[in-house]
Formats: structure tokens, C-alpha cells, sequence
């Protein structure tokens, strides 16, 4: 049959190519042969149940637990595994050994994935992508936990879980409410940047290899010298940035929801390798401290005409996951997990997700996730005083002390290692932060880099969604668009007032009407 590709012919596959190796004989779990895999051990033909029956017990108490906790965010996800290279020398930055030197290869593991969905959510929606990159370097893993765009919704960590709670379920209704989408954005114009993107053409990019990643915080590069520079990281597709029309994405919803996971598995088996060549923004301390808008702050870009992209290596996808729970659903990033020469920057919301990560993992995971194979850092061998709990797997750490100090293991410091010194002397106090500036980027994205077609279907996708919102919110979303350029606002209002006008006509839906008044109006009919 021709037309089956090989996600779809994964079993056949299997069998093709490892038939020799098929079992002859089922088991239990624990490896005792199974004389019948099909009935059930009974006390006479119709019944009841034996509790002697162990491999009915282990077959299903194995089965009541196949579930962890999916991922509080960036539930859906595809992952692949390959190689990073460094193509260019940039040692004059950075001492990390994974830039050791031109042609050094090192191992990476990628997960991509949407957002707001559940597990089993379409891959076509209107989502930022997660484009989660580790590194097994030789001096432990880096992994560098992006988004497919180089800026964010907010700027401080402690609204994020808000956030992330307005753009998922409703606690009462359970389903997806445009009112708190829009509620929050609109209270929050530092999310105007990352929205704008959202809502133009690269807010549905067809599949995960069409799309660029970014490390999108500001990081801080160390060189052997123990000079520091500020840094960004992007990777830029090798394949040519595509996106999906809505029509497309509406169309793929339905008929292939995996679409994403689908495109990468086969590009992938057919040996037609995905690749993104990794560039670096560089920025001085001095140029730091006299740039025109926070270095730090994650819902800005740094302008490529004053910060140039600087070719680093490329990053290459050639395997896919033999075992996706294992290997996919179980793979671990960690924006704390960062090689000698990479630190962070003073950026609220990395500094947040250094914490949250690893705290989620031990939730998610369990406190010994770091031994799991896919996030283990194997290229190194992990020496520390942490033994036991749950799951402990392999030697744990054999005859090593397992406290300190002590007169037998590695000394205590290794100078070395210790990260770069720097000077903090304000006073501590929660700086509001809220009207930094959240319109001139904007302005430069709508004006610049859109076109005029762009900006059209910009506007009609952003009128598409908030014309579920309440007309309140609604007003406040259009303010804050006239304030960073009249033709958005004017061209997102005027579709909503057509939207509104036909909603009027047409109470039943109740998108387009607000409050309890529509919804009754919509059940007497
Ligand atoms: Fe995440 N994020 N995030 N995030 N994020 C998670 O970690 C969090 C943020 C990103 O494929 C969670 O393992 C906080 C920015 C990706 O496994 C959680 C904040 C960026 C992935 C979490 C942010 C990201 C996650 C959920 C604000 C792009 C998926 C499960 C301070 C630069 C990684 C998990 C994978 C996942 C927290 C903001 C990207 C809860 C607190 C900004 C790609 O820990």
C-alpha cells in the first residue's frame, strides 16, 4: 500500500526488520512465562475471579498506573534525538566545552511541543511552540528550554501561573474562556509583543521543522579569561520558515490532530534529517547599561541590526524515539542545568523558571529523575552527596562518602568552576514593572516587519478570537492596539463591530454575547 508512511507502518516495520528477534514466549512482568494470555482464571466457566490468578493482578495493577502527571503546560509535544556542531569559533565568548573548538559534535536530545493543550490536543492550534534543546556536554547537561519566538507574554515569573491559568480550562465549565484570554491580556499590555506574533501568520507554523527556536532569555557567556558578556540564542530553520493558513490548521484539527508529531517521525525515517544552524546575539555590560530599554526583559527583542547574529554550529534531528514515554514523555528540561561558561542574566523570568523546573520534574517525575536515561547526563559521571529514594537506580555512587567534608572524595571547591562575580547593590523591594515601555517593539513589528497583507490577517485573526470576548474587554483589548498604531486598532475594531452586529442577530452563540443573559436566552430557544 503505498500511500501508508511509516508512522503509520511503524508495526509492520517492526516486524520486517526484528521479526527474529520476536519472543517466543509472553511473560509476566517479572519475566516468568505466561501459559495463557487470553482467560482469566476462574472458579468454574462463568466465574468469579481468582485472586491466585497473578497474571491477571499483574497485567492490570500495572495497567492502573501507566499515567504520570502530563505536563502543566506543553503537554502535547513530539521529541528527537541528534547531534549539535560547532561550525564556528567562539571561544572569545564563552569557555563552555560544548564550544571547545570548530567541528566538535556533541549529543542533543529535542523536544517540541504547543502549550496550552492537553496531551491529546490538536498540533494545529494558535500556540507559541516549545523548542526544547539539551545538550549532553561532557561537563554535564545544558539544556536550553525556548520557545519558537525570541520574546514572551510577561516579563515577572510571578504572573505566570495566572497567565497560564487564563489561557487554559475554566475551573467551572472546563472549557477554553475567550473572556479570561482576553481579560488578561488586556491587563497586561507587556503581552502585546508576544500576542502580536501570536496572532500573525507564524502563530500556526506547519509542523515542527519549519520553524525557528530561541533561547529567548538574555544569558550571560564566560570566557576562560573570566570575561562576561551577555548573549541570546536562536536556531533558524534550515527547511524555510512555513505556517499554516486557518483554514489549513481547522482542516488538520479534525483530520490529522497529530499532524506535527506525524511530519517529524516520518521526515525523520525517511533520512531526510532536519537541521537549524544556532546562532548567538552578543551584547557588552557596557552597552548593557546604556541601552534604551532592559536588557533583561523577556518581551523585548534585541535589534539584529545593532546585536548581529553570530554563526555558532547547527543542530541536526536523525533518530527518532525508539520508546516515546521513556524517552519523550519523561525527558526532563531544566533552564538551571547550564555548563560552566553559560550563567543566567538578572531576567525575572528565567530566574523564575530556574526554581520552577526542577520542582515540577520531582512532582512530575520523582526526586530521582536525573537517572532516568534520557536525563541522565551520561557523558559525565554525577558526584555528589544525594543517595536513596524512590527508584534509585544503578550503583548510587557505590563506596563514595555521602557527606562532607570528607577525607576521601574530590576536594569541596574547584576555583575553576565558580561562577563569574557580579555587582548588585539595589535595594530589594517588588518594582512594579507593568509600563516598561510595551509599545514601541510592537509598533516596529506591525509597521517593519509585516506586510500589508500580513497586518490584514493579523487583524482578522485577532478579531476571529476576541470577538468571543465580553465588549468590555474587547474595548480595552482595541485601546491598547490604537496605542501602538491606529490602522491595528481601527482595523481589529472594525471587524469586531461587523462580528458584533451579526452576534446581535443571532443570540445563540454564545461567543459573541456576554454573561448569563445570552446564555439563557440561547436555552429557551
Ligand atoms: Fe516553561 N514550563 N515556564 N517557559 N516551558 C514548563 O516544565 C515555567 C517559559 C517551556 O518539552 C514546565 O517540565 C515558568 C518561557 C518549554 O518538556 C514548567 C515560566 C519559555 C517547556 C514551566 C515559564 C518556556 C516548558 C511544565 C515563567 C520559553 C516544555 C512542564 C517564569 C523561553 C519543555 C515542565 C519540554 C515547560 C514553568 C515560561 C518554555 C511548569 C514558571 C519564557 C519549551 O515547569
Amino acid at each position: 500500500m503505498a500511500d501508508r508512511d511509516k508512522a503509520t507502518d511503524q508495526m509492520k516495520l517492526w516486524k520486517d526488520g526484528r521479526g527474529s528477534q520476536r519472543p517466543d514466549v509472553l511473560t509476566t512482568g517479572a519475566g516468568v512465562p505466561v501459559g495463557d494470555k487470553l482467560n482469566s482464571m476462574t472458579a468454574g466457566p462463568r466465574g468469579p475471579l481468582l485472586v491466585q490468578d497473578v497474571v491477571f493482578t499483574d497485567e492490570m495493577a500495572h495497567f492502573d498506573r501507566e499515567r504520570i502527571p502530563e505536563r502543566v503546560v506543553h503537554a502535547k509535544g513530539a521529541g528527537a534525538f541528534g547531534y549539535f556542531e560547532v561550525t564556528h569559533d567562539i571561544t572569545r565568548y564563552c569557555k563552555a566545552k560544548v564550544f571547545e573548538h570548530v567541528g566538535k559534535t556533541t549529543p542533543i536530545a529535542v523536544r517540541f511541543s504547543t502549550v496550552a493543550g492537553e496531551s491529546g490536543s490538536a498540533d494545529t492550534v494558535r500556540d507559541p511552540r516549545g523548542f526544547a534543546v539539551k545538550f549532553y556536554t561532557d561537563e554535564g547537561n545544558w539544556d536550553l528550554t525556548g520557545n519558537n519566538t525570541p520574546i514572551f507574554f510577561i516579563r515577572d515569573a510571578l504572573l505566570f501561573p495566572s497567565f497560564i491559568h487564563s489561557q487554559k480550562r475554566n475551573p467551572q465549565t472546563h472549557v477554553k474562556d475567550p473572556d479570561m484570554v482576553w481579560d488578561f491580556w488586556s491587563l497586561r499590555p507587556e503581552s502585546l509583543h508576544q500576542v502580536s506574533f501570536l496572532f500573525s501568520d507564524r502563530g500556526i507554523p506547519a509542523g515542527y521543522r519549519h520553524m525557528n527556536g530561541y533561547g529567548s532569555h538574555t544569558f550571560k557567556l564566560v570566557n576562560a579569561q573570566g570575561q562576561s558578556v551577555y548573549c541570546k540564542f536562536h536556531y533558524k530553520t534550515d527547511q524555510g520558515i512555513k505556517n499554516l493558513t486557518v483554514q489549513e490548521a481547522d482542516r488538520l484539527a479534525s483530520s490529522d490532530p497529530d499532524f506535527s508529531i506525524r511530519d517529524l517521525y516520518n521526515a525523520i525515517s525517511n533520512g531526510n534529517f532536519p537541521s537549524w544552524t544556532f546562532y548567538i546575539q552578543v551584547m557588552t555590560f557596557e552597552q548593557a547599561e546604556n541601552w534604551k530599554w532592559n536588557p533583561f526583559d523577556l518581551t523585548k527583542v534585541w535589534p539584529h541590526k545593532d546585536f548581529p547574529l553570530i554563526p555558532v554550529g547547527r543542530l541536526v534531528l536523525n533518530r527518532n524515539p525508539v520508546n516515546y514515554f521513556a524517552e519523550v514523555e519523561q525527558l526532563a528540561f531544566d533552564p538551571s542545568n547550564m555548563p560552566p561558561g553559560v550563567e543566567p542574566s538578572p531576567d525575572k523570568m528565567l530566574q523564575g523558571r530556574l526554581f520552577s523546573y526542577p520542582d515540577t520534574h520531582r512532582h512530575r517525575l520523582g526526586v530521582n529523575y536525573l537517572q532516568l536515561p534520557v536525563n541522565c547526563p551520561y557523558r559525565t559521571r554525577v558526584a555528589n552527596y544525594q543517595r536513596d529514594g524512590p527508584m534509585c537506580m544503578y550503583d548510587n555512587q557505590g563506596g563514595a562518602p555521602n557527606y562532607f567534608p570528607n577525607s576521601f572524595s574530590a576536594p569541596e571547591t574547584q576555583p575553576r568552576f565558580i561562577e563569574s562575580k557580579c555587582k548588585v547593590s539595589p535595594d530589594v523591594a517588588r518594582y512594579n514593572s507593568a509600563d516598561d515601555d510595551n509599545v514601541a517593539q510592537v509598533r516596529t513589528f506591525f509597521t517593519e516587519v509585516l506586510n500589508e497583507a500580513e497586518r490584514e490577517r493579523l487583524c482578522q485573526n485577532t478579531a476571529g478570537h476576541l470577538k468571543g470576548a465580553q465588549l468590555f474587554i474587547q474595548k480595552r483589548v482595541v485601546q491598547n492596539l490604537m496605542a501602538v498604531h491606529p490602522d491595528y486598532g481601527t482595523g481589529v475594531q472594525s471587524l469586531l463591530d461587523k462580528y458584533n452586529a451579526e452576534g446581535k442577530k443571532n443570540t445563540i452563540h454564545v461567543y459573541t454575547r456576554s454573561g448569563p443573559s445570552a446564555v439563557a436566552a440561547a436555552s429557551k430557544m
